[in-house]
């Protein structure tokens, strides 16, 4: 699959500019286990760069004249660097366009360049397209221009892409798990400092199913950037009454629960969800280097509950999947993942379990909501890459 998509993006490259590309650069999508909406709230998360790519096909040309290929959407989009970049129509293009900015204000020296890219990542489901199409362009450029911008600076610029180029003020945790991902590693990331480490997610007879409910979303038009602004007002209130609270991470549950009338019933919910999930992550890292995945399943599914009823980020195909998934035996946790609103559930199921899974859910699915149910088998994977 990563073989076809390679090919099947260089190919289109060397017809399109009559050459090959220089280079060729595999960028992944991620999954998360646990510690969702917590990386902007200085919380841990625990993910991992998966085997679906946006592969870049790159030439550098002498001049600088700028052509961009999405070969999935069939469009194009050419400017000059000397250009006054500013976010476009093309919303896609604004990925790129960020990372270009950003490089341009840094000082740092480019030419033009022929660019080709397509995926393999599914748009929408919560696997993080945006953060691979946003740190593929820079580690590309960084190489094809010899820039020596470090990897956590190529992670930060890409998360700075977002917040500038496309309006949402996500955190780290996508760009990260980008850049960083490793093989059959997961990342315990501490979003406070980016000090990170690998451990083992070898899960015995477990693995991570991905259903997604094909319900898309945005982030720039679904709530996130509302629950960010949420959380940040809760987050004064309480260190109003609490000067020794620096973040969620030295807040604890009985604080916040102390000023529940102050709060209001909504910043309660929202302030609630983040100190516990940000507990949770810990025990989660715990439970998988201990092999108590019971644990970790129970865990997963505490976390959805507080996402759907706390954070009020999932919907009712989420849930849905969620609390059907969890009457199957085998099926250890299951929870919705990453920003929310749509996408998928992440599960955590026996093999032996897998296809009852697969086989259940989707015809209760299509029964329920008229609509196919999507399976995505997953391996975790290395992080950003030159394959070219
Ligand atoms: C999205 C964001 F981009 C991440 O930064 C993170 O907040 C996630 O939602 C929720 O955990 O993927």
């Amino acid at each position: 699959m990563k073989e076809e998509l390679i090919l099947k993006t260089s190919n289109h490259f060397a017809e399109r500019f009559n050459t090959p590309a220089t280079s060729i650069f595999l960028s992944p999508g991620r999954i998360n286990i646990i510690g969702e909406h917590v990386d902007y709230n200085d919380g841990f998360v625990l993910p991992a760069a998966i085997d679906k790519y946006i592969c870049f096909a790159i030439s550098p040309v002498q001049s600088d004249a700028c052509v961009l290929v999405a070969k999935d959407l069939d469009e194009e989009f050419s400017f000059n660097l000397t250009d006054d970049l500013k976010p476009v129509k093309q919303m896609w293009a604004n990925f790129i366009l960020g990372g270009l900015h950003q490089l341009k204000q840094k000082g740092f020296k480019m030419k033009g360049f022929q660019l080709v890219f397509s995926s393999t990542i599914p748009i929408g489901a919560g696997l993080s397209s945006s953060a691979a199409l946003e740190c593929g362009l820079i580690y590309a450029i960084n190489d094809l221009f010899s820039l020596r911008i470090s990897k956590q600076d190529i992670a930060l610029m890409g998360q700075q892409t977002s917040h500038t180029f496309v309006g949402v003020k996500c955190g780290i945790m996508d760009q990260f798990a980008c850049v960083f991902g490793k093989k059959d590693k997961a990342i315990k990331l501490d979003c406070t400092t980016l000090d990170y480490s690998y451990f083992d997610a070898d899960l015995d007879s477990y693995s991570f199913l991905l259903l997604d409910s094909n319900v898309k979303h945005e982030h720039l038009t679904s709530g996130y950037n509302v629950r960010r602004e949420e959380v940040e007002t809760g987050l004064e209130i309480i260190k109003s009454h609490y000067p020794e609270v620096m973040s969620f991470r030295s807040c604890t549950f009985s604080q916040v629960k102390s000023l529940r009338t102050e709060l209001g019933e909504n910043l309660f919910k929202r302030c609630s969800f983040v100190v516990k999930e940000i507990q949770r992550v810990n025990e989660a890292a715990f439970s998988i280097q201990n092999n108590n995945f019971e644990k970790l399943g129970t865990l997963m599914f505490e976390t959805h509950q507080g996402l759907s009823k706390d954070y009020e980020v999932s919907c009712t195909e989420l849930d849905f999947l969620v609390e059907k998934a969890m009457d199957i035996p085998g099926v250890l946790g299951a929870r919705m993942m990453g920003g929310g609103f749509g996408g998928c559930s992440i599960n955590l199921v026996h093999q032996e379990s897998k296809d009852e899974l697969i086989e259940k859910l989707s015809s209760l699915y299509i029964e329920k909501f008229n609509v196919n149910l999507r399976v995505f088998p997953i391996h975790i994977s290395d992080g950003l890459c030159q394959v070219q």
